[in-house]
């Protein structure tokens, strides 16, 4: 996320996109309360002539968009009445000392059984922009899925051109069959999922979306002249890793504009085309201005080194034995069956242990050759202990195990700075000096390039138990996970408040 506005992007890990075009409307209201009922329901739902019931928040798919203003407070209560168990993650809210809210199962909260209700109860302090939220449990996201606008407080102009309308515009995938389903044909295989059958734009999978008004914000430019347009998008792949790799449209068209006008396909960037993803992705800064200024940690109290691998673990049912899975340092994150914010918060032992390593077990030529011998790795609960208001940098490593390839890193309960990037093997003695500590982009995700490295920094001013993971589902669920406990601060409302009545137990 760019602080303070412009033009919004989300990476997910189904690889859900996300574009918000807000128009700023000047009234004088107080901070508000904004409340919204979410019905989790199974509908009957058809795309390419496939029909499938599929999990939705209030029937529809994607789901309701929340609108806020910054400083308000936001109500949700989520029912659940599909066969599922639920939870919903609100992807980039800080939820300060209130991870209650923050929603991924079994990490902050035990997940909302069937026929049961929670309340997320959050407010919306210090952000602004347009974010997601999503289902934190299972593959449910594949449909649970819908924006986040967060206007700014009252008064507050954007830093751009005031545009005429606005357009949110959400990514998806979608799978002729059930996602869970799927799912655990490939778990029980120990193999990656059948990958999806096409890619959607707020939901549809053939253009749909017409625009009618003049002027719209897209990307941050100004579109040209009135006309009919494509808007395309695919994965970007850089490694021969099978992906679905197709293309998903849709048409901006304006007003008086009839349909018969032929709108033509842009010209995409190959999918594998490293250098331009490497050179966009270059271009992003922070605005650092006198009203959003990058308050980036200069100095650093602890610095901690992440590999990342791919792997293998035992598995007696699948084939040859083993499974993939992935890890972080070496450790393959196993779930607990209980919330870890909870075990924190009630000082249950036995649940997990706060011995995450600061660098790997063992230093190598992290993306060298392919390295294919002694990839199993160790199991554990293992967090990171993290002391309140000391600044963290984190350099995350991609390496060769198996094979390299690009990971969305997403770090719950925080805004950070990523203040640089690289292919290859980060030098702790070069790198640093290189980093951009002046406007990088703000952002709860970072992408960490194929056999390269990312360093973010942030300071660990929100306490809680936080979950820090790769945003593809799929290695997510093989283990590519941890999550910071940041301790509790000495005043009064800096430790975690005491968790909601209705917080559901496990
Ligand atoms: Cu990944």
């Amino acid at each position: 996320m760019v602080s303070g506005g412009g033009s919004r992007f989300i990476s997910s890990g189904l690889y859900l996109f996300l574009f918000g075009f807000v128009s700023l409307v000047s009234l004088h209201a107080q901070a508000a309360t904004k409340k919204y009922q979410f019905d989790v329901q199974v509908n009957n739902v058809s795309r390419l002539c496939h029909a499938k019931p599929i999990v939705t928040v209030n029937g529809r798919f994607p789901g309701p968009t929340i609108y806020a203003r910054e400083g308000d407070r936001v109500v949700i209560n989520v029912s659940n009445h599909a066969q599922y168990n639920m939870s919903i993650h609100w992807h980039g809210l800080k939820q300060y000392a209130n991870g209650w809210a923050d929603g991924p199962a079994y990490i902050t909260q035990c997940p909302i059984q069937t026929g049961s209700s929670y309340v997320y109860d959050f407010n919306v302090t210090g952000q602004r922009g347009t974010l997601w939220w999503h289902a934190h449990i299972l593959w449910l996201r594949a449909t649970v899925y819908g924006a986040i606008v967060i206007l700014p407080q009252q008064g507050t102009p954007y830093p751009f051109p005031k545009p005429d309308g606005e357009q949110v515009l959400v990514f998806g995938e979608w799978w002729h069959g059930d996602v869970e389903d799927i799912v655990k044909q490939g778990n029980a295989m120990g193999l990656p999922p059948n990958m999806s059958d096409a890619h959607t734009i707020n939901g549809k999978t053939w253009p749909t979306l017409s625009m009618l008004r003049k002027t719209y914000v897209c990307h941050g430019s100004r579109a040209s002249a009135p006309g009919r347009y494509f808007m395309a998008v695919r994965p970007f792949q850089d490694v021969p890793i099978p992906v679905d790799n197709k293309t998903a449209t849709a048409i901006l068209q304006y007003k008086g504009i009839p349909n018969t006008v032929l709108p033509s396909l842009p010209q995409l960037p190959l999918p594998n085309d490293t250098a331009f993803a490497l050179t966009y992705n270059d271009k992003l800064r922070s605005l650092n201005s006198h009203n959003f200024p990058a308050n980036v940690p200069l100095k650093v109290d602890r610095n901690l080194f992440v590999t990342i691998g791919l792997g293998k673990s035992v598995c007696p049912t699948c084939v040859n034995g083993t499974r993939l899975s992935a890890s972080l340092n070496n450790i393959t994150f196993v779930m607990p069956q209980t919330g870890l914010l909870q075990a924190h918060y009630l000082k249950i032992k036995g649940v997990f242990t706060s011995d995450f390593p600061d660098k790997p077990p063992k230093a190598f030529n992290y993306t060298g050759a392919p390295l294919t011998a002694n990839l199993f790795t160790s199991h554990g609960t293992r967090l990171s202990k993290i002391a309140f208001n000391s600044t963290v940098e984190l350099v995350i490593q991609d390496t060769n195990l198996l094979s390299v390839e690009s990971h969305p890193f997403h770090l719950h309960g925080y805004n950070f700075f990523v203040v640089g990037t690289g292919t290859g093997n980060f030098d702790p003695a070069k790198d640093p000096a290189k980093y951009n500590l002046v406007d990088p982009p703000e952002r709860n995700t970072v992408g960490v390039p194929t056999g390269g490295w990312s360093a973010i920094r942030f300071r660990a001013d929100n306490p809680g138990v936080w979950f820090f993971h790769c945003h593809l589902e799929l290695h997510t669920g093989w283990g590519l996970k941890t999550a910071f406990v940041v301790e509790d601060g000495p005043g009064k409302d800096q430790a975690v408040r005491p968790p909601p009545k209705d917080l559901p137990s496990c």
